[in-house]
């Protein structure tokens, strides 16, 4: 498959400023006619032919300036036209199926409606287009069908005209005032529901909202609302943002590849990040949503009003974006909380992708299939990396720079350079060497040391940015850490600073620092780097005690057991050691779960033991199974040592009443922690108490807490649970897909014949990727299920992508990065997992998707 290069961009020869689509819609026959207005790009190359993009269709007709066109031909998937002058008029027709796409990009059915999916490539399975970023057209979209099955038509922008047809149709007409590019175009039409609002913008317009359903879940909308309501104050008042169109919709439909899509004033949303009661979705699910409805209405101006000028930027729109998502929801809940969140992601998703065979930068160079680069890197690290610009500009300064960016590029298509160059510009910062951020690959590795010298601390740091594929030197970059310095007698610091090593090695005095200080260092994870630096126990102890940055106080939690457990899979624990280690962790662990001054929220954070992903990050090659013995082991040993503290915490916590607010939020949190670790340290314990909180649970957060911890355990509990729970949820998909992902995800010893008989059940589908996710994506995460040592794991997900392959690419090509970490996995496990990939790679008709990701993952 061809590669395509960032450093190969020309502009489009043609622009489109105008086009009008006109939709006849049927769910199994669509007919598109659209006509596009061409016009030459003084800024192109001055070729005659208008090279239009097209994936899986054939024009049905061409005609130039009304006229049937001769001078038109196919170039493989694109359609060629001829053209003599600077302007025309191009018409073009398309006939489609909507039944029949199952890939779920361009126009497609779900549930007996029809909706788009244009990010990033899919307007040319609609019709035929110069379908890239920088051809901002306005559209103008009329659309006519049956009005029983599609009583509501919905696209961009505001419904100009509706009316009645013949033979039981009718048809609306809908025209965006702000051009956009292909990708940002939506059509949904069918049997919807609204939950309307209104909201007031800071210059006193009033804008329509609507969240569309289908009916029957039209109960579940109203956190979706608020929070879309949330959203726009917010981005007013934080951002200087308003919203430029009088209406605003959002559309949840089931089947759907991503999250969610920003497609200007008509959002469509997975029914996974819209529909939530207290009964369906646990508290966890309403801060996704409160977080994806954030993300893509922040993206009207970051994505929307200045868009990509090409796919390599994508980060300037994401990486941005989930940076305003993130800082939205601190604001809204708790802060420190919403930090240790998103480290704990990074960790999970981003830091194993940077260190495998498919590390890229936030700015990539090359790929071949644009979807496979809608990464953890792309938007996480990407966040990271602008956040770190807010830390060395300041709050005040940044918003200077966000505030020139818009200003300097609103109705452009922007590069991650001008990004950079406007907070450079509006915040006063140079940012020369800054920019390796985007180029460099790999998560830099900071070693920290901290010595006396007459009577003045010392701290020594030192970076290495590892090799990644095609990046073998790598230079030194700015990095960002904010540092204080602990008295171990009163446990206070004299002041928090911000150092930036931006060389190999530096060398950082503090003049008036106590004697024997306690360093505490990458605050608040000022930067995205692994800190690597031997510390006694007693001073890890100390700061997750006593820190008052809640994040360093998580992090020494961390770090104490990160340190323990490594050293245990690595052999080099003898027993005194290893119980001298557990004493120093469950001391820490004690002083958590019984400080009546922390908060449940904080302290359901605080428990939480590193994941075992995140575990095997440090090693350099990692055998899994002792990887999970040990932490397994670790928790049971907690579970035993502190049962009085953890029942007692238990019973409290379930005694707090339901309500949404932070307090009993934190109840529920730390009540299914409590029992997760009782239940490892006394099985049966484990499941009286786990029955007792589902039969007694009145929400779904208790309710799946519980059921997650018996899916776990081997009793007639969990028998009793999971027929239960699959009885009271029949009908409701997204709650049935937590039955299943509970499951799969489970540490029952047969947790693999568990998803094999999953598969078989009369409720998977293959055709839905939420289902598809909840029972594969569920045990590809699961270390149990996945790094069986017999392969089967390895097997299970192999099938999974080979039969998924050819009916929804781009979701089979997300199980791939799991078999690709094969060379940091021991030998025996490593090469069960290369052989799964190379079983896949000899398929003859793999999709560019899969291919991309095998044969990177294979060399
Ligand atoms: N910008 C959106 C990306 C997206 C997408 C990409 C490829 C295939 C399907 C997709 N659905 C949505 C989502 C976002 O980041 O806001
Ligand atoms: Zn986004």
């Amino acid at each position: 498959p061809p590669v395509i290069r960032r450093e190969d961009y020309l502009p489009p020869a043609w622009l489109v400023p105008e086009i009008a689509l006109d939709f006849d819609l049927g769910l199994d026959a669509t007919k598109v006619t659209s006509t596009l207005s061409v016009k030459r790009n003084p800024e192109g190359n001055g070729a005659a032919t208008l090279r239009l993009n097209g994936d899986q269709i054939s024009p049905v007709s061409v005609r130039v300036d009304g006229e049937a066109a001769s001078g038109w031909r196919m170039d493989g998937p694109d359609l060629l036209v001829e053209l003599s002058g600077d302007a025309h008029e191009v018409t073009i027709e398309t006939a489609l199926v909507p039944s029949g796409n199952s890939q779920l990009m361009g126009l497609y059915a779900s549930n007996g409606m029809l909706c788009t999916q244009c990010e990033a490539e899919g307007f040319r399975r609609i019709t035929f287009f110069p379908d890239r970023p920088d051809v901002l057209s306005t559209y103008s979209v009329r659309m006519s069908g049956d009005k029983a099955t599609f009583p509501i038509l919905l696209a961009n922008g505001n419904c100009t005209a509706e009316g009645e047809g013949e033979n039981g149709t009718h048809w609306a007409e809908w025209y965006d005032p702000w051009p956009k590019p292909s990708y940002l175009f939506a059509l949904v039409a069918g049997e919807l529901i609204a939950n309307h609002g209104t909201f007031t913008t800071k210059s006193g317009r009033t804008v329509d909202l609507n969240v569309w359903v289908r009916p029957g879940d039209e109960g579940r909308t109203q956190h979706a609302l608020d929070s879309l309501i949330a959203s726009m104050k917010w981005d007013e008042e934080t951002f200087g943002r308003e919203y430029d169109l009088d209406l605003f919709n959002i559309v949840a439909v089931s089947d759907f590849n991503m999250g969610a899509m920003e497609n200007k004033g008509l959002n469509v949303f997975n029914t996974r990040y819209v529909l939530a009661d207290p009964d369906t979705a646990t508290d966890a699910d309403y801060d996704a949503i409160e977080g994806v409805i954030g993300h893509e209405y922040f993206h009207n101006w970051s994505g929307n009003r200045v868009t990509c000028r090409d796919w390599f930027q994508l980060s300037l729109k994401e990486g941005f974006t989930v940076l305003r998502d993130q800082l939205f929801s601190a604001d809204m809940g708790s802060e420190p909380v919403k930090r240790i969140e998103d480290v704990r992601i990074l960790r999970i998703a981003q830091f194993p992708e940077d260190s495998g065979p498919l590390a890229h930068p936030i700015r990539p160079d090359s790929y071949q299939e644009i979807s496979n680069f809608y990464t953890a890197t792309v938007y996480n690290k990407g966040a990271e990396v602008i956040r770190m610009m807010r830390t060395m500009a300041g709050e005040e300064r940044f918003r200077k720079g966000t505030d020139l960016y818009f200003d300097r590029h609103d109705g452009t298509a922007a590069t991650c350079e001008d990004f950079v160059k406007a907070i450079e510009d509006g915040a006063g910062l140079d940012l020369a060497q800054f920019r390796l951020w985007y180029s460099q690959a790999g998560t830099p590795q900071v070693a920290a040391s901290l010595t006396q010298e007459d009577g003045k601390a010392v701290l020594t740091l030192h970076q290495t940015v590892p090799t990644t594929p095609g990046q073998p030197e790598k230079q030194a970059m700015p990095i960002p850490l904010r540092v204080a310095l602990f008295d171990r007698a009163t446990g206070t610091h004299s002041g928090e600073s911000l150092v930036v090593l931006d060389k190999a090695e530096d060398r950082f005095v503090f003049a008036d620092a106590p004697a024997d200080p306690v360093l505490s260092i990458n605050r608040s994870f000022s930067a995205p780097v692994a800190i690597e630096m031997a510390r006694p126990d007693a001073d890890l102890v100390f700061l997750a005690a006593r820190d008052d940055d809640p994040f360093a106080r998580y992090e020494a939690m961390q770090s104490l057991v990160v340190q323990h457990l490594v050293a245990a899979v690595g052999g080099g624990l003898d027993e005194g050691q290893r119980s001298a280690g557990r004493t120093a962790i469950g001391e820490a662990f004690r002083a958590i779960v019984t400080d009546a001054e922390l908060d449940d929220l904080m302290r359901g954070e605080l428990m939480l033991l590193p994941a075992e992903s995140y575990l095997a990050e440090q090693l350099l090659v990692s055998d899994p199974g002792a990887i999970h013995a040990e932490r397994e082991g670790l928790k049971a040993w907690l579970g035993a040592t502190l049962a009085d503290e953890l029942k007692a915490l238990h019973d409290r916590v379930s005694a707090v009443p339901y309500s949404r607010e932070a307090e009993a939020r934190g109840a529920r949190k730390v009540k299914t922690q409590a029992l997760v670790y009782i239940a490892a340290g006394d099985g049966a314990e484990g499941a009286s108490r786990g029955i007792a909180q589902y039969r007694a649970a009145s929400c779904m957060t208790d309710r799946q807490g519980a059921l997650m911890v018996l899916a776990s355990l081997d009793c007639p509990e969990r028998e009793e649970a999971l027929a239960d729970f699959l009885a009271r949820y029949e009908g409701n998909a997204l709650v049935i897909d937590k039955w299943f992902s509970l499951q799969a995800g489970s540490l029952h010893p047969r947790v693999l014949d568990h998803v094999r008989a999953l598969a078989k059940h009369p409720e998977f589908r293959m055709s839905n990727p939420n289902r598809v996710r909840s029972v594969f994506m569920a045990a590809a995460m699961n270390p149990v299920a996945f790094h069986d040592p017999s392969g089967e794991g390895y097997r299970m997900i192999g099938d999974i992508i080979r039969r998924l392959d050819p009916i929804n690419p781009q979701t089979a090509a997300r199980f791939v990065p799991s078999l690709g970490r094969w060379r940091r996995v021991e030998p025996a496990r490593a090469s069960l997992m290369r052989a799964e990939l190379e079983r896949i790679a000899q398929e003859s008709d793999l999709s560019r998707d899969v291919r991309e990701q095998v044969s990177k993952s294979l060399g």
